[in-house]
């Protein structure tokens, strides 16, 4: 039982550091061992207070920090919460597949939230990267993008109006419209970059401001070498690891 696990007499050293770090550990591991699974509530403070015989000042200080890190989300007027982690997901980097289809092969049902879609005029980068004339308007679709029920990515698309006519056809996947209209892209180059995540992306991933995050950018191309694509998406760092197969060179 959890109150059991809290008794000090168990966990507690003098002379082993904070009194609020060494709580936050003991904590730490009844969640990793399942005694505090996720969406669990934690027991309110005064009663952790009671338990350990601490202050409310140092239980406080150690959930804050579990906040701090994402362990621990607190819900408004109902109390602190284990947070549910992330599926971790492996992504090949020799494959040009879609997230669709990514998940799809790990049994995983995606959703999506939509942030923007529709018709716009480019931006400096967009004009450059997909090869516009001022004239040209883009079309671009900007999603939260979710598996088993978990937000993963925001992924902003933007592509030639020829390309995808009308954004508003893309309901699940981009990838199946565009292979509809003949125009899936078959090579694609991607950048990835280390960030730490903006308040707004990180409410939007539901996760604490600062949390490491993989910015990732894809050009993708026709079998013309006409880019099809270009999109800037923002991963969450502790949802995703991308593997790249290497070979000798000959
Ligand atoms: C992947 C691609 C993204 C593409 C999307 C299409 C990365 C980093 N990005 O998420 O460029 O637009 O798949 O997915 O892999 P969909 O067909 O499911 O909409």
């Amino acid at each position: 039982m959890l109150s059991d696990f809290l008794v000090p007499d168990h966990w507690f050293t003098q002379s082993a550091g904070p009194r609020y770090v060494q709580l936050r550990q003991r904590l730490e591991e009844a969640i990793e061992t399942g005694l505090l699974p996720a969406n669990s509530s934690l027991p309110p403070e005064r009663e952790i207070a009671d338990i350990t015989g601490f202050s409310r000042v140092t239980v406080r200080k150690a959930i804050q920090e579990m906040v701090k890190d994402g362990a621990i989300e607190q819900r408004q007027g109902s109390g602190s919460f284990v947070r549910e982690a992330p599926p971790r997901v492996e992504q090949s980097l020799s494959h040009l597949t879609s997230f669709t289809e990514d998940m799809a092969n790990r049994g995983m049902e995606t959703s999506s939230r939509w942030l923007e879609r529709g018709v716009f005029m480019p931006t400096q980068d967009e004009i450059r990267t997909l090869s516009l004339s001022h004239e040209d308007q883009v079309a671009r679709i900007y999603r939260l993008r979710e598996a088993g029920g978990q937000p993963m990515a925001l992924e902003r698309a933007a592509l030639p109006l020829d390309i995808l006519p009308n954004p508003l056809e893309v309901v699940t996947s981009l990838y199946e419209v565009l292979a509809k209209h003949g125009h899936r892209p078959v090579r694609a180059t991607q950048k990835i970059a280390a960030i730490n995540l903006e308040p707004v992306e990180a409410h939007l991933l539901g996760v604490p401001e600062g949390t490491a995050g993989l910015k990732i950018q894809r050009i993708s191309y026709l079998e013309s070498g006409r880019v099809a694509e270009f999109t800037q998406s923002i991963y969450r760092g502790d949802a995703y690891d991308f593997v790249a197969e290497l070979r000798l060179s000959d």
